[in-house]
């Protein structure tokens, strides 16, 4: 048991929610739901970028001020935790005032370091991505990541020493060769390292929509800056006491590789002049692309999840996204795909599973979930590879193969329908084989709830539903990881009517 600190980038408030934002959102909860069962000291963050130019900007375009766009921006990325069932434990905003504030002591601290200084900076700029490019970044002179032409741009600035950290990066990077994951993130971030960091530009001297410098307040702190202390700020207001030393630094940053380079080489480098300690690891994960395009905002080529979630339930969106794309890759999401692996796997492999099991007890033990008598349950055919698959899983899930554990908990929903086939429950009643039937049903109850076990992360509410099925509590205790052990099933069950877990989708 340890303490496990894992976060979501905070999400602009610039436009309205897509499936990137619940993709990550859902991978940061996969894994902090977890690192609960297994006893860890758990925290949780997410929340929303509320600065900056591209916030100012859309606020202007709706005839709104700053902070009116915001406040009801905000509404929507929360209820995009609440519907894809995410388990923060507290949603920040860059605009509370005790961000402000720790923000301001914060720069306050790199300036009285010695890190910041006064010059004046002038570029490409992309407000989109809100930063500035050479040329040498940019592809056939638009913004890599947008498409749009950066303008030029100069202003006086507060620059911070960034090329006075190279080398402390560098070195950190190679004695943490986890750092960054996946490793080929990591070998993109330190490269860019060794190739040579210029000083940033940490504050904006046209914009009024941000964090003032706190020794000079004409200008405002760039919203990079701001955001990326938002995963310390919170620490300290989050309800309750004060959680830094508790859970600081982070267990992992979750994001994408758009804003790799923020937080593998800036925030990095504002960590060590202000003196804390780097976060343990970032976990880059790919895009999910629709009609082969990145989705973004700003192209506004966006796949909207959440009428699927209104339908299906939050869980069906939960289990496509690592099933359909290896988590840690790019890969292509659709809503005929999603249903394709609704009813083929959802619906057949895992809703069938438990309709079939709860009817047979139902139809052949009155409902009562038997007892083999004829051998310890141990003793189980299926005792072996669940165990298996359990330890398989949970080293998967530690490792962030998330796409890799479900594969493996898949393995052992297919093993149990085929273990339906090879028993044949309905030739051992006609048998008259009792104790036959007795194990076989046993087994298959078993086999549900500790799959019940290994699922929770990832459907949390379908788990819920097949412990309720099979008669079985649904508290915590009864979804600690060690309970994923063959032969915990308690006596007399008596399970309960209920729908199918996911009825098919008819094709329209
Ligand atoms: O960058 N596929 O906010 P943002 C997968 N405010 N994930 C995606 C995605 C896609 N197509 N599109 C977006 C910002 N994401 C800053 C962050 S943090 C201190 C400040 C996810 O609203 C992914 O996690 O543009 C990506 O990194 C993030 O949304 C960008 O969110």
């Amino acid at each position: 048991m340890g303490t496990f600190y894992v976060t979501t980038p905070i999400y602009y408030v610039n436009d309205v929610p897509h499936i990137g934002h619940a993709y990550t959102t859902t991978a940061a909860d996969v894994v902090a739901r977890f690192h609960r069962q297994l006893g860890d000291d758990v925290f949780f963050l997410t929340g929303t970028d509320e600065h900056g130019n591209k916030v100012a900007q859309a606020a202007t375009a709706r005839g709104v001020t700053p902070g009116q766009h915001a406040d009801e921006m905000v509404g929507k990325f929360k209820e995009v935790a609440r519907k894809v069932d995410a388990t923060n434990d507290f949603f920040i905003r860059t605009t509370d005032p005790e961000h402000k504030a720790f923000v301001q002591r914060f720069v306050q601290r790199c300036h009285d370091n010695g890190d910041v200084y006064e010059g004046s900076y002038s570029g490409l700029y992309c407000p989109a991505c809100e930063a500035y490019y050479t040329e040498d970044n940019l592809v056939n002179g638009l913004c890599p990541d947008h498409g749009i032409r950066p303008t030029f741009m100069e202003e006086k600035n507060y620059f911070f020493r960034l090329s006075a950290y190279q080398e402390r990066l560098a070195e950190h990077y190679r004695a943490h060769p986890d750092f960054v994951r996946p490793r080929h993130r990591y070998n993109e971030a330190l490269s860019f390292i060794e190739q040579g960091l210029d000083d940033i530009s940490i504050s904006r001297a046209t914009l009024k929509w941000g964090i003032p410098v706190p020794w000079d307040e004409s200008q405002v702190i760039y919203v990079w800056v701001d955001a990326l202390i938002n995963y310390l700020s919170a620490l300290h207001y989050a309800p309750g006491e004060d959680l830094v030393a508790r859970f600081w630094p982070a267990t992992y940053h979750m994001m994408a590789q758009d804003i790799l380079k923020f937080h593998g080489i800036i925030w990095p480098g504002l960590l060590l002049s202000a003196g804390f300690e780097l976060p343990e690891h970032l976990f880059i994960h790919g895009y999910l692309k629709l009609g082969g395009e990145k989705m973004s905002k700003t192209r506004g080529n966006v796949m909207d999840p959440f009428p699927l979630i209104d339908h299906y339930g939050p869980d069906p969106f939960r289990f496509y996204c690592f099933r359909e794309v290896n988590f840690g890759q790019d890969g292509m999401v659709g809503e005929e795909s999603f249903r394709a692996r609704y009813n083929s796997e959802l619906a057949n492999d895992l809703g069938n599973l438990l309709s079939r099991t709860v009817s047979m007890i139902g139809k052949y033990r009155d409902g009562v979930v038997p007892v083999p008598a004829d051998r310890t349950a141990v003793d189980s055919p299926l005792a072996a590879p669940a165990e298996r698959a359990a330890g398989i899983a949970r080293r998967q899930l530690e490792d962030m193969d998330l796409s890799g554990a479900l594969e493996t908990i898949w393995d052992l929903v297919r093993r149990l329908n085929r273990y339906v086939e090879e028993q044949a429950p309905w030739k051992q009643a006609k048998a008259g084989e009792v104790d036959a039937l007795d194990a076989t049903l046993h087994d298959l109850a078993e086999g549900l709830r500790l799959l019940s076990v290994l699922l929770h992360p990832y459907m949390p509410g379908t788990s819920g539903r097949i412990r309720e099925r099979l008669g079985l509590r649904a508290d915590p205790i009864a979804y600690a990881w060690s309970e994923a052990t063959w032969g915990r099933l308690p006596l007399g069950l008596r399970i309960q009517a209920g729908e199918p877990l996911f009825p098919r989708i008819e094709s329209e």
